[in-house]
């Protein structure tokens, strides 16, 4: 039986330190099925429209400027329990709270430069998914 689905994003930050690599093994460790995936990048009004609910927060400027200054790596994730297991995987916001066996632990900088992006419920995985890919790049 096919899994539910979660949308991520390798950040800018991780990319450009070389982690594209070590953050998907740990994924197909954790038994996600990669359902679509691409190297790409936000322009700024793209980043500003994938992260609108943030509008209103005082790290929205600083969040979309750094979404939007490098290559990210953006997937569509299969499994059971797929949101909250990703959650669980890559660890809390701020990885200085992050358990130490989570991707955010061991690549994330700082709370703005995380190194993923996890979708926080089944709606909004289906909503960043779409945002980024079209039904046909999904297998
Ligand atoms: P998460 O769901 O863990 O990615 O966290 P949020 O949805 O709360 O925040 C989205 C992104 O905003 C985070 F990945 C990083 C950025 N952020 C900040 O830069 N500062 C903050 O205080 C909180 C979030």
């Amino acid at each position: 039986m096919a899994g539910t689905r979660t949308f991520t994003m390798i950040k800018p930050d991780a990319v450009s330190a070389g982690n594209i690599g070590n953050i998907l093994q740990m994924i197909n460790a954790a038994g996600f099925r990669i359902v679509a995936m691409k190297l790409t990048k936000l322009s700024l009004e793209k980043a500003g429209e994938f992260y609108e609910v943030h509008k209103e927060r005082p790290f929205y400027g600083e969040l979309t400027e750094f979404m939007s200054s490098g290559t990210i790596v953006a997937a569509i994730l299969e499994k059971d329990n797929a949101v909250e297991d990703f959650r669980n995987l890559i660890g809390a916001t701020n990885p200085a709270n992050a358990e130490p066996h989570t991707i955010r632990a061991k690549y994330a900088k700082s709370i703005g430069e995380n190194a993923v992006h996890g979708s926080d419920s089944d709606e909004n995985a289906a909503i960043e998914g779409a945002f980024h890919f079209a039904g046909v790049e999904m297998f």
